[in-house]
C-alpha cells in the first residue's frame, strides 16, 4: 500500500469513527432524556418512575417496615436531585435551570422519612453539591441548592451520635434519632460519607461535617483485621463486627473507593496509607490478581468463603486504573466482562465456580459501565469503547413506554416496575461520557472527583499529591488494534470479541495464551480427534481444514494428541472456552423452541433452585414443547432433549457432567455447534449428547457432543 493510500484509508477511518461517536453521542442523550422527561411526565414529584406502569413510586408509607423502597424513597422527588447535574453533562443549560427550579420550590426535607443515612448521602446531599458546584457558573443561578444541602447534612447529624463515631444506618429526617432503631450497619454505608460530608464543611464552613465523616471512616478502618481486612456488617454502638466475611462486594465496596478518592480530592494522606495497605491485604486475600476475579473471605484468616462476585463490586476495575494499578484493572474488568457476556448484563451475584447466576436481578447498576469508562479514558483501547456501544445497545431490550425498567432476572429478561434514580444519575451519565472521550468531566484533575453516585464533587483549593497516581495502561496503537484483548492472559475472547467487536478490527493471538479469566470446565474445549484419525497438517503441522462458513480455522497442538482451535476467522479462542460456530437462521429456529419456555434451560443449577421449572413432566419424566420432547434433567434446572421433529436424540447417561465420553468405540469429536448446523445436526439424528444450553447475550446457545467431524 502506498503512503497515500494509507494515509487516505486511516483518515477515511478516523471519520469513520468521529462520526459514530457523535452517532452515539445522540442515542445515549435520547435514551437519558426518554427516561428523564417519562420521570417528569409520570411521577415528578414523587422519587421514581414506574415505567412499566407509567406512574410514580414513592416511600411505601402503609408498610414502614418496606427497606427496599424505605431506605432510598424519601419523599424527596430523588430520581429529579440525582440526575440533574447530568444534564450539564449534555450541556442542557435550559433543562438544568428548570430542574434548579423544581428542586428550589418541591424539595423539602422537612419530612418525617426514615431512611438510610448513606443512600441519602450519596443520592440527595451529593445530586445538591454538585450541581450547586457546576450551578456556580451561570447568573441566573442564586446558590439555592447549598442551603438545601446543609439544611439535609445538618438532619444527618444526629446519626453519629453513637459510642464509636460509627453512625447508625438510618435516621429519620424532621425527628432525627429513632427509638429502638438497629444498631446494625455496615462499612461502606458508614465509612464511605466523608467526600460529600467535607465538601459539605468547606463549603459551609461548618466543619462538624468533615469532622464526623472522617471519624466514622477511621472508626471502621481502626477495627480492621490482623490480616488488613475491614468487616461487612458491624455494630455501631460496641463497634464490633457483626459477620465474619467481607471482600469488595455490597455492604464493603465504596468503602475502598472512599479511601483513594478523598485522597484525590483532598490531597490528604491519611487517606491515602488506608488505601495502599487495604489494597495490598486485598490481592492477598479478596482478589485473584491472576485472574481478575473476586471472591468473600474470611474476615479473620482470609479464608474463601463463597466464590461469589457482586455486580457492585464491578466497580473496582475503574477505581484500580485510576489509581494507576493498570494491569490489575484489566484483568479485573476482563473478569466483570465474562460474566457480562452470559446474559448481557451483570446479574446482582454470580458464582463463578459453577457459572452461574446466584442472584439474577439487575437494577441497572453503573457500576460496570462506570469502570469500562475508566477503562477506556486510561488505556485508549477502543475494545472498551466497542463494550459501551453494547451496553448501550442492550438498554433498548429494557425500553418502554415511558422509561427503562430494572430487570428481575438477567436469565428471563423480566421486567421490573421500577427505574431505580442511578441509571439516569449515574448509568447514563457514565456511557454518555463514554462517547465524548474529551469532554471537560473525562478531563478532570485531581481536585475533581466523582463521587459512588458518579456526582462530580470539586474542591477548589490547591492540593499537594506527593506521589505520582495515573499511570495508564498502554495505549492501544491504533483504533483497530486492542492492546487488551492481545494479552496472553485475555482469553475467553470468542464471545466477548463477537458481542462487541466491530467487524473492521482485528487483533492477534498470542501464542502464549493459555488460560481464561473464567471459564475452566472441560466441556467449553473444543477438541478433535487425535492419533486413529490424524488430519492432515501442512509443512508447519497446522492442520488443513476446510473454512468454516469462509472463516479459517486455525489449530495449535496441544498436549495428548490433541489439536486445539485457537482461531476462526479473526477470532481467538482460549484454552478453556466456548467455540461456538453460529448461523442465525438455525439460532432463530432453535431459540423459538425453547426461550418460550422463559430461558430456563440454563444448564446445572446448584440445587437450590427447587421449583424454577414450572413445566408438569408425564410418568416417564418427560415434558413436551413446541414439538419437542425433553426429559428432566440432572439438575433441578436442567432439561435434556430427546426428540425434535421425529429425530431422536442419544443421550449417554454415563458421562459425567464436563467429561467427554465416546459413545462408540472410535473417539468422537467434541464439537459445539450452534445455528443451522446445529438444528441440522439435530435433525440427523447424530447427536451424542445434547450438552446444554447458556447464553450469550439474551441468545440462546447450543452445545452439542457429535460423533462426526465438521
Ligand atoms: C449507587 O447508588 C452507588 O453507586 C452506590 O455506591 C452503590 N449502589 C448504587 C448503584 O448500583
Amino acid at each position: 500500500m502506498t503512503l497515500t493510500a494509507g494515509v487516505l484509508l486511516a483518515v477515511l477511518a478516523l471519520g469513520c469513527w468521529a462520526h459514530d461517536l457523535k452517532e452515539l453521542r445522540s442515542k445515549a442523550r435520547s435514551v437519558f432524556y426518554h427516561g428523564y422527561n417519562g420521570y417528569l411526565d409520570y411521577a415528578f414529584p414523587l422519587d421514581e418512575l414506574r415505567p412499566l406502569s407509567c406512574t410514580g413510586l414513592g416511600r411505601d408509607w402503609d408498610d414502614p417496615g418496606n427497606i427496599g423502597i424505605n431506605d432510598v424513597l424519601g419523599d424527596y422527588s430523588l430520581t429529579l436531585v440525582d440526575s440533574m447535574d447530568a444534564l450539564l453533562v449534555f450541556g442542557d443549560e435550559d433543562r438544568f435551570q428548570e430542574a434548579v427550579m423544581m428542586v428550589e420550590e418541591y424539595v423539602d426535607f422537612n419530612i418525617s422519612s426514615k431512611v438510610q443515612v448513606f443512600e441519602v448521602t450519596i443520592r440527595m446531599l451529593g445530586g445538591l453539591l454538585a450541581a450547586h458546584q457546576q450551578a456556580l457558573a451561570f447568573n441566573w443561578y442564586k446558590g439555592t441548592l447549598l442551603p438545601l444541602a446543609y439544611d439535609l447534612g445538618q438532619r444527618l447529624l444526629p446519626a453519629f451520635n453513637t459510642p464509636t463515631g460509627i453512625p447508625l444506618a438510618r435516621i429519620n429526617l424532621a425527628t432525627g434519632l429513632v427509638p429502638h432503631e438497629t444498631t446494625e450497619t455496615n462499612a461502606a454505608a458508614s465509612g464511605s460519607l466523608n467526600l460529600e460530608f467535607a465538601l459539605l464543611s468547606h463549603l459551609t464552613g461548618d466543619g462538624r461535617f468533615e469532622r464526623v465523616a472522617k471519624k466514622a471512616f477511621f472508626a471502621i478502618w481502626n477495627r480492621r483485621s490482623a490480616i488488613d481486612l475491614i468487616g461487612n456488617t458491624i455494630d455501631a454502638s460496641s463497634g464490633l463486627w457483626t459477620s465474619a466475611s467481607t471482600g469488595i462486594c455490597a455492604g464493603v465496596d465504596s468503602y475502598f473507593e472512599y479511601a483513594f478518592k478523598s485522597y484525590i480530592l483532598f490531597g490528604d494522606v491519611e487517606y491515602l496509607r488506608v488505601w495502599e495497605q487495604a489494597l495490598v491485604a486485598l490481592k492477598k486475600h479478596v482478589i485473584h490478581t491472576d485472574e481478575g476475579k473476586n471472591v468473600i473471605v474470611h474476615l479473620v484468616n482470609g479464608i474463601e468463603l463463597t466464590p461469589w462476585s457482586d455486580a457492585l463490586a464491578a466497580y473496582f476495575s475503574g477505581l484500580a486504573s485510576l489509581a494507576g494499578e493498570a494491569d490489575l484493572a484489566r484483568k479485573m474488568h476482563a473478569f466483570y466482562h465474562a460474566i457480562y457476556c452470559h446474559h448481557g448484563f451483570v446479574p446482582e451475584r454470580f458464582n463463578h465456580q459453577i457459572r452461574q447466576v446466584e442472584l439474577g436481578w439487575h437494577p441497572l447498576r453503573p457500576e460496570f459501565i462506570e469502570s469500562t469508562l475508566m477503562m477506556w479514558l486510561s488505556t485508549r483501547d477502543p475494545y472498551y469503547l466497542q463494550l459501551g456501544v453494547d451496553m448501550l445497545e442492550s438498554f433498548e431490550r429494557l425500553k418502554t413506554n415511558c422509561g427503562y425498567a430494572n430487570i428481575n432476572d438477567v436469565r428471563t429478561l423480566q421486567l421490573e416496575d421500577r427505574m431505580e434514580s442511578f441509571f439516569l444519575g449515574e448509568s447514563m451519565k457514565y456511557l454518555y461520557l463514554m462517547f465524548s472521550p474529551n469532554h471537560q468531566q473525562n478531563r478532570r484533575d485531581s481536585n475533581a472527583v466523582f463521587s459512588t453516585e458518579a456526582h462530580l464533587l470539586q474542591y477548589d483549593k490547591p492540593v499537594s499529591r506527593p506521589m505520582k497516581h495515573r499511570q495508564c495502561i498502554r495505549p492501544g496503537e491504533s483504533l483497530f488494534y486492542s492492546y487488551t484483548l492481545n494479552q496472553p492472559d485475555f482469553f475467553w475472547s470468542f464471545a466477548s470479541a463477537n458481542s462487541t467487536l466491530p467487524s473492521h478490527y482485528s487483533y492477534m493471538m498470542d501464542p502464549r495464551a493459555t488460560s481464561a479469566p473464567m471459564p475452566k470446565e472441560t466441556y467449553l474445549e473444543l477438541t478433535i480427534p487425535g492419533k486413529e484419525s490424524q488430519p492432515e497438517r501442512d509443512a508447519d503441522g497446522n492442520i488443513k481444514m476446510k473454512d468454516f462458513r469462509g472463516q479459517k480455522v486455525v489449530f495449535l497442538n496441544g498436549d495428548d494428541d490433541q489439536v486445539r482451535v485457537v482461531r476462526v476467522g479473526r477470532f481467538q479462542i482460549g484454552k478453556y472456552e466456548n467455540l461456538v460456530l453460529q448461523d442465525a437462521t438455525g439460532l432463530d429456529q432453535f431459540s423459538s423452541v425453547l426461550v418460550d419456555n422463559h430461558h430456563r434451560f440454563i444448564g446445572p443449577s446448584t440445587g437450590k433452585k427447587e421449583g424454577r421449572f414450572p413445566l408438569s413432566y408425564d410418568e416417564e419424566g418427560l415434558t413436551k414443547s413446541r414439538g419437542c420432547v425433553f426429559e428432566r434433567g440432572k439438575w433441578s434446572s436442567s432439561l435434556n432433549l430427546r426428540k425434535c421433529d421425529g429425530f431422536n436424540i442419544v443421550v449417554d447417561r454415563n458421562a459425567a457432567e464436563g467429561e467427554y465420553k465416546p459413545l462408540t468405540d472410535k473417539r468422537a469429536s467434541t464439537v459445539l455447534l450452534f445455528g443451522e448446523r446445529a438444528w441440522e445436526v439435530l435433525k440427523n439424528g447424530v447427536v451424542a449428547e445434547f450438552k446444554r444450553l447458556w447464553t450469550v447475550r439474551g441468545k440462546v446457545i447450543v452445545n452439542v457432543y457429535v460423533e462426526e467431524l465438521l
